[in-house]
């Protein structure tokens, strides 16, 4: 069972004798000390990993001496690192950022983790542990590094009876309901290190479709017991509230956020709050979508909500992520939405309020083009909202690591000033002057006993968090950085699962909605399809709205003879976009209604190549299935039958989804089955 409860934070004594031998005679006591909770929770993670890498103990120190020093610290709490005089390179890596290196101190040479602030001796730590998980040669080591984006914040959707929406991994993490007493469950320390161990510096703990009562004094107190278990591991707690609180706990007859009662109200909340928990981080807001309350209700705009509440934070430097998923069933095309209420009010926004916005226009899919708010909002701070959380991915049951995912929107050149200016130089504040940008995951961590229901869903988690760290890794890289931590360093490990990693973002494409197909799901639970032609419930709810197909063709027209959503994007996709031939094929259904002749670059037609990619995820499926058996006897039983299991899972679905999309598309197309096809006729 603890196989899967440690995640990446495993270890296990290098088996690597020669490799061992090194970081022992290099690593042989830790100059430490405890003067901050932060610091001490550095000590103890360098001991607890090199205690168990190393297969010794690591003696604690407060002074360095003899041989094989590793000092940690801030040139404020460390004599030592002070001597140093590493000032310019400090001053290079910010408030967070660490540097790890080797020099001489008291005569001898020593390795040094160096930052200045206490939660960069923290990443560090962390970051020396995972060089050594991963085997890295440390004996020259010389590393510089600095966080990418600011707030690297994990939201949950988790409601306060425990429930998680769109969680599959059991209850929610926090226990109400002996909290705030209960402040010392192992699972809250291990949840804060897994965070911390990737960098990140905030969580958000409730659900976005809020419960007012997080606010009352009895939740502040019991949020505020998480937060003092966070703290030291560098995270901030944030909650997400109701925009309409004011009305349903204290019977305000308005939420309307110009009105001077309400605004006060939310003056002395946020007062109380702070009074709990006195680095509280902020607030998130999902106001007018999807049936939550908001200023619209009152005539106002997102920006006035969103500026209401900021001023009430901005006393203590909190922030509100206001979220820029919007959508409501009665306009045109929903992928226009948020941008169009958003775009207009870029520049209206107080420099606390961070606009957090999904990577793609509708909802998480497998496959989105990028937001074109993205680069639109240049005078508004920004933050991109993943979801780590299987929503649309199969759930807890279907392998699919969304590091892919998440490089192709960083990486997504949105041209807002020329070639070059992708989302994640944006996020990275190099191409607007943000005050503040973000990175949001939500993630569904739950009582199961390895967090996340599936094993590798605990690798898109890590992903995010690398990222956030770095915009500029490689999915692959990271992949490969989990792997090696998650199972072990072997080539015969390693190959296999860094290779499902690699197909199983595109397999899942696939096998639900090639070629810019989207949002082919059943209502409401998200797991299975439903491409069929219903016209019983909301219609932007219905996979008819976005595939549009019939006799003649598929697709979603957003171009000039349709909705006119391409104009949302800047020039150089806008062209691009207008045009099938010059629309990437994985995107082409996005933004084209097309006849089922239409030619592809294969040569096949579009009906073709549809069934073609069906099967071809399909087929992926079975390629991880294949891979996966490589591993049987490398790893532990536990983890490996579960794995496997899933995947037979994950065929089973896969092949429905193909046989379901397939055969219905028939249906209307009037087409037969090409030849080849093992989908059902
Ligand atoms: O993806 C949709 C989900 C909702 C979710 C919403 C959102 C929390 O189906 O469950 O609500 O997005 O992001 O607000």
């Amino acid at each position: 069972a603890e196989d899967g409860y440690r995640m990446w934070l495993r270890y296990d004594t290098i088996a690597d004798n020669t490799l061992k031998q090194q970081y022992r005679a290099q690593l042989q006591q830790l100059v430490a000390t405890d003067q901050s909770p932060t610091l001490a929770a550095a000590r103890a993670e360098l001991t607890r990993g090199l205690n168990g890498l190393l297969g010794q103990s690591i003696k604690p120190s407060k002074a360095a001496q003899g041989a094989g020093n590793l000092i940690i610290g801030t040139p404020d709490s460390s004599a030592n690192i002070a001597a140093l005089k590493l000032g310019d390179r400090l001053n290079a890596v910010g408030p967070e950022g660490f540097i790890i290196t080797r020099a001489k101190v008291a005569g001898q040479r020593a390795t040094v983790i160096a930052a200045n602030s206490d939660a960069g001796v923290l990443y560090g730590a962390f970051h020396l542990l995972r060089l050594m998980q991963t085997q890295s040669d440390i004996a020259h080591i010389d590393v510089q590094s600095a966080p990418s984006v600011q707030h690297r914040v994990v939201n949950h959707w988790d409601n306060l009876n425990r429930i998680v929406e769109r969680g599959y991994a059991g209850l929610s993490l926090w226990e109400w309901g002996n909290l705030p007493e209960y402040q010392n469950n192992p699972r809250y320390i291990d949840y804060a290190r897994i965070n911390a161990s990737l960098g990140i510096n905030g969580t958000v703990i409730n659900n976005v479709n809020a419960d007012a009562r997080i606010l009352s004094d009895a939740f502040l107190a019991k949020a505020a017991a998480l937060a003092e278990v966070f703290r030291p591991y560098g995270i901030k707690l944030y909650l997400s509230v109701k925009f309409n609180s004011p009305m349903l706990l204290d019977d305000f007859d308005t939420a309307d956020p110009l009105d001077p009662k309400v605004q006060k109200w939310w003056r002395e909340r946020v007062k109380k709050v702070y009074q709990y928990i006195p680095d509280f981080g902020g607030f998130l807001v999902k106001a007018n979508s999807e049936g939550q309350p908001g200023p619209q209700d009152f005539g106002r705009n997102h920006a006035d909500g969103a500026n209401m509440l900021a001023d009430a934070l901005a006393p203590y430097n909190g922030l509100v992520f206001w979220r820029a998923f919007v959508y409501a069933p009665e306009q045109g095309d929903r992928f226009r939405e948020a941008y169009d209420e958003f775009k207009p009010l870029d520049g209206k926004f107080r420099d606390n309020v961070i606009v957090q916005i999904k990577n793609g226009p509708i909802d998480f899919q497998p496959r989105e083009p990028f937001s074109p708010l993205f680069g639109a909002l240049q005078k508004t701070n920004i933050a991109l909202e993943v979801q780590v959380s299987q929503e649309y991915f199969g759930f807890s049951n279907h392998l699919a690591y969304q590091g892919p995912l998440f490089e192709e929107a960083l990486d997504a050149d949105t041209y807002a000033q020329g070639a070059g200016s992708t989302i994640g130089k944006i996020l990275a504040g190099n191409v607007f002057d943000y005050k503040h940008t973000g990175m949001a995951a939500v993630i569904n961590p739950g009582t199961d006993r390895n967090w996340t229901g599936h094993t590798f869903v605990q690798s898109s988690w890590y992903a995010f968090g690398r990222l956030a760290w770095d915009v500029g890794l490689s999915s692959a890289a990271i992949a490969d950085e989990w792997a090696r931590m998650t199972f072990n360093n072997k080539d015969d490990v390693l190959a296999p699962v860094t290779d499902i990693m690699a197909i199983s973002r595109e397999a899942g494409v696939n096998y639900r909605m090639p070629l810019g197909l989207t949002h082919l799901y059943a209502q409401g639970h998200h797991y299975g399809p439903a491409p069929w032609h219903d016209t019983s419930g909301r219609p932007d709810w219905t996979a008819y709205y976005y595939h549009q197909a019939d006799k003649d063709g598929i697709g979603y027209d957003r171009t000039k003879t349709g909705s006119h959503a391409i104009e949302q994007y800047y020039p150089h996709w806008a062209t691009q976009f207008a045009k099938p031939e010059t629309t990437p094929e994985a995107l082409l259904l996005w933004f084209h209604h097309l006849p089922w002749s239409y030619k592809m670059d294969s040569g096949r037609s579009l009906w073709q190549e549809l069934v073609h990619k069906y099967d071809t995820g399909v087929n992926q499926v079975r390629e991880m299935q294949t891979q996966w058996q490589e591993l049987k006897g490398k790893i532990d039983p536990e983890r490996f039958s579960q794995v496997e299991a899933q995947l037979k899972v994950q065929l089973r679905d896969a092949i429905y989804w193909r046989d379901a999309c397939v055969s219905y598309f028939a249906s209307v197309s009037g087409l037969a089955l090409p030849k080849g096809s093992s989908a059902p006729a």
